[in-house]
This record gives structure tokens, C-alpha cells and sequence, in this order.
């Protein structure tokens, strides 16, 4: 029996998914290559210091730690920059609709996302308070695919993975969630996200009771 959902944040809670890759895309260009939408597909979901590995990989460059900290310090910045101006207005279609049926279902929440600016994206969007337990980038020793994000939220939350249902718009997140041993809803296109249980365009296109039918 399902006990308690758990949401990833960029592109499931509120899009900042673009602003990080506004901010990557500016600082691959200031290094003189571009980066495309698809190969931010791969990025979704995936830390900080793994992200600028793989952009610099894509570029065919190799840098000193030293001035990777600096390029991961830049990106923040710019990203930073960009999170700064949200509000409630940038709570994606459905998310409010969805939890209200989650509270009524009894059900329990966690965040569970890589991202260290986890906190204080909630606190701007008013949403700290929806969600009992908090998993975020410094809580964890290892970034999606690894199913640590979750586990750690499952475990928070006092319930089994089998009690829980992941919601994930990254490949990365999808492929954490189903080796953390829960059901995986993708949001986003069922070509991008074949590995997750159920695919919706988005939570607007869900129901708490939808969901529940397709886990049993
Ligand atoms: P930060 P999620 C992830 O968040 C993002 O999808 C990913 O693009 C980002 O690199 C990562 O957080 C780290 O974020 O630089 O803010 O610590 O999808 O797990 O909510
Ligand atoms: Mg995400």
C-alpha cells in the first residue's frame, strides 16, 4: 500500500530547470561552445560538479579543480541571479491542485532533489511547509541515478520504497527512483522517460486517484 509521495523539485515543483540551463548554456558559451536543449536532457537531475564534468567533456576541454570550483561558482551565480526574482506565480500548472488531493488522501511528502538551493527555491515559492520531510543537495553524498535522494526521504518519512511513489521529469531521477525500489511516475515525454511506470505530460494531467490506480 502507497504511504507517501516523493516529488523532485526542478520540473516537477517549479521550472527552474530552465534557469539552469540558461545558466550553463551562458557559461559554455563564455568558453567558447554551445550546449543544445537535448544535452540538457542529460543534465536534469544530475549534481553541480557532475554537470560541469560533463559539459567540459562536451566542450573537449580539461581544467584544473581550482578553476572548476570558480566555473561551478560562476554557474551558481548566474542561476542565483535568475531564482532570485521567483515567486508563487512560478509553481508549475497542477502542483497546487495535486497536493490538496494528496493532503486529503492522508498521504505523506518529501522533497527529494539534488539541488543545495532546494531551501531556499521553497521558501520563495511559499512551499517549505507542504512537504514533511526535506531531502536536498546537502544532505546527500550522492547525486540521481543513485537512489540516495529517496531513500534518505523514504527513511525520513518512517516508510518502506515499496510505500512510495516517485515524481521525476529527469532520466536521471526516473532510473534513482526505480533503484530506490519505488513506483516511478515520469513528467515529461514517454520517449525521454521509457524507464519510469506511468508518464504524464505534467501534474496538471494527474490525479492522486490515477496514480493510486496505476500502482495497485
Ligand atoms: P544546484 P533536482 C537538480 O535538481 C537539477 O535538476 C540539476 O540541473 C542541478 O544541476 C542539480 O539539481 C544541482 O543543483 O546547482 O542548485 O545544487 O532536479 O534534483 O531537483
Ligand atoms: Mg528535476
Amino acid at each position: 500500500q502507497i504511504k507517501a509521495f516523493l516529488f523532485d523539485l526542478d520540473g516537477v515543483i517549479v521550472d527552474t530547470a530552465i534557469y539552469h540551463y540558461q545558466a550553463w548554456k551562458r557559461l559554455a558559451n563564455e568558453l567558447g561552445f554551445d550546449i543544445s536543449e537535448e544535452f540538457n536532457e542529460g543534465l536534469k537531475g544530475v549534481s553541480r560538479t557532475d554537470s560541469l564534468d560533463l559539459i567540459l567533456a562536451h566542450g573537449g576541454l580539461t581544467l584544473s579543480d581550482e578553476k572548476k570550483t570558480e566555473l561551478a561558482a560562476q554557474k551558481n551565480d548566474w542561476y542565483l541571479e535568475l531564482v532570485s526574482r521567483m515567486s508563487s506565480n512560478d509553481i508549475l500548472p497542477g502542483v497546487a491542485t495535486f497536493f490538496s488531493q494528496v493532503r486529503q488522501a492522508g498521504l505523506k511528502t518529501a522533497l527529494g532533489s539534488v539541488s543545495k538551493n532546494a531551501p531556499l527555491i521553497l521558501e520563495r515559492i511559499g512551499m517549505t511547509d507542504a512537504f514533511e520531510a526535506i531531502i536536498d543537495g546537502t544532505k546527500i553524498s550522492k547525486g540521481k541515478p543513485d537512489p540516495e535522494v529517496f531513500t534518505k526521504g523514504a527513511a525520513e518519512l518512517g516508510v518502506s520504497p515499496a510505500e512510495c511513489v516517485v515524481f521525476e521529469d529527469a532520466v536521471a531521477g526516473v532510473e534513482a527512483g526505480k533503484r530506490g525500489g519505488m513506483f516511478v511516475v515520469g513528467l515529461g515525454s514517454p520517449d525521454t522517460l521509457a524507464q519510469a511506470d506511468l508518464v504524464a505530460p505534467s501534474l496538471e494531467s494527474l490525479t492522486v486517484e490515477t496514480v493510486l490506480t496505476a500502482c495497485s
